[in-house]
């Protein structure tokens, strides 16, 4: 990677404007920032753009505009087949697509067409690694490092995007390059790295919300259960409150937080649920240790939620502002657009039982037409499945309205995916035979397809799914939720 960084590095010093081009999630919005403090400490002039995805229509006006350097972040390497003719610089975690070398330039004429070659790709994937042991982030960040050493201080931001981007999640602690960030971070004084109970919310939630909002794991009558969440912390003499303030789970002593731990999991192994799922309560957390306690800029899963929601509703700019340091204005309307996603997380399930779960053989689904946003309709997937009137043996799909065909979101459990379900491979195959396109994760999938092709799509996915699911053996932990 650090070659070539460096290589990026030299590229980026030398132009006299850089524009940033980068994606709307936490891992874009985190590199953004990364990217452009990295320039502003350099002093190279710049800009930023951030976009939902990186598709023809805005290469072209890259190409229109004529900008002597374009730094994609996050985005790019899948549209390698159509960046011909830019100058331009990458870093990305994508799985990069072929370029499309013209026909004039063939054979002999390929080495001289290289080396004159304008992009330059920094990319995991080049190196025989895969997407999730560095995110977009942490891209932008080894090119910072590599225009100055002392852009260490950067490694939280990055560490937040490739937290936001899940890669903590399959091992429960990051990997890869991740960790060199996370090195670098330690050593800089700005991240620390605990093993801990790694459910969402240490900072900023009462410890009691932290586990009645538990998913990963689902814990068995607790998830979901605001009185037995309270009621189990009392028995084990934990105080709810200091005076008026709700105690997080930071706040709890270690002491405290140990005899938790030690119930949860026997609360859990006693109630049926398997070693695997158990495991789930505990991994390796992140923690900015120079934002003030009890603030949601302490904790990277927290942190990534809360640039995440500036960007699904359209703010990036105010999540990049945070995570260029301003904790004043940007931070309270950070603050207000988390507040008012999940607000609107409560509507979209009102949106969802409005709207009915329709059950076929293998999968189920509910269409939400205008009453979701394309943009949360993969969390509302997600929460609808982990809610009773789901069925927890089947993928759920998502349909809603967006404003380029119909968005379908795919989500499952990894006891599914354990048992052969790739819902990458049915949104690609599936979304392709109606004349839209897909991918994804195993567990989490997304498509656009044009507007009526929904019976046509679900028969294609149902049949797949049937096919992809392997017979029922009776696995650790299936029956626990
Ligand atoms: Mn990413």
């Amino acid at each position: 990677m650090d070659a070539v960084a460096q290589e990026i590095a030299e590229r980026v010093r030398a132009s006299p404007l850089v524009r940033i081009v980068t994606h709307i999630d936490t891992d874009g919005i985190t590199g953004g920032a990364i990217a452009s403090e990295a320039l502003d400490r350099a002093g190279i002039t710049h800009e930023v753009a951030f976009v939902k995805k990186l598709d023809e229509p805005v290469v072209t006006e890259l190409k229109r505009r004529g900008t002597p350097l374009v730094w994609f972040i996050d985005l790019g390497a899948g549209m390698m087949h159509a960046l011909h003719g830019l100058d331009a610089v990458i870093t990305d975690h994508h799985v990069p697509t072929e370029r499309e070398i013209p026909k004039v330039l063939r054979s002999d004429l390929l080495r001289f067409a290289e080396s004159q070659d304008r992009i330059l790709m920094l990319n995991p994937h080049l190196e025989g690694a895969g997407s999730d042991v560095a995110s977009g982030a942490g891209c932008a960040y080894a090119v910072a490092k590599a225009l100055d050493p002392a852009n260490k201080d950067l490694a939280s931001v990055a560490i937040v995007g490739a937290v936001g981007d899940v890669q903590d999640q399959e091992f429960r602690r990051l990997s890869g390059y991740n960790r060199e960030i996370l090195q670098d971070g330690i050593d800089a004084g700005v991240l620390g790295a605990q093993i801990d109970l790694r459910l969402f919310g240490r900072e900023t939630r009462p410890a009691y919300k932290m586990l009645q909002y538990a998913t990963d794991p689902w814990i068995p009558r607790l998830s979901g259960n605001e009185d037995a969440c309270i009621a189990f912390l009392l028995e084990l003499g934990v105080d709810l409150k200091v005076e008026e303030h709700w105690r997080s789970w930071s706040d709890l002593e270690l002491g405290e937080r140990r005899r938790v731990v030690n119930a949860l999991v026997a609360h859990m192994l006693e109630r049926g649920c398997g070693s695997k799922e158990v495991e789930r309560l505990i991994g390796e957390t992140y923690t900015l240790i120079r934002e003030p306690a009890g603030s949601p800029t302490r904790d990277a899963k927290e942190f990534g939620t809360l640039i995440n929601a500036c960007g699904r509703y359209h703010q990036p700019e105010v999540g990049y502002r945070v995570c260029r340091g301003d904790r004043e204005d940007s931070l309270a309307e950070a603050l207000r657009l988390l507040r008012g996603h999940r607000e609107y997380l409560v509507d979209s399930m009102e949106a969802v039982a409005a709207a009915g779960i329709n059950q076929m053989d293998a999968i189920q689904y509910f269409h939400a037409a205008d009453t979701i946003r394309d943009t949360v309709v993969g969390i509302a997937a997600s929460m609808a499945l982990n809610r009773e009137n789901a069925a927890k043996d089947m993928p759920i799909f998502a349909f809603a309205q967006a404003s380029d065909g119909i968005k379908v979101s795919a989500r499952t459990t990894r006891e599914l995916v354990a048992r052969g379900l790739d819902l990458a491979e049915v949104m690609k195959v599936a979304s392709g035979a109606v004349g839209g396109q897909g991918g994804g994760h195993h567990a989490a999938a997304g498509a656009t397809i044009p507007p009526g092709t929904e019976p046509k799509f679900l028969e294609i996915a149902n049949r797949m799914v049937r096919d992809q699911i392997r017979p029922s053996r009776r696995l650790d932990g299936i029956d626990s939720r």
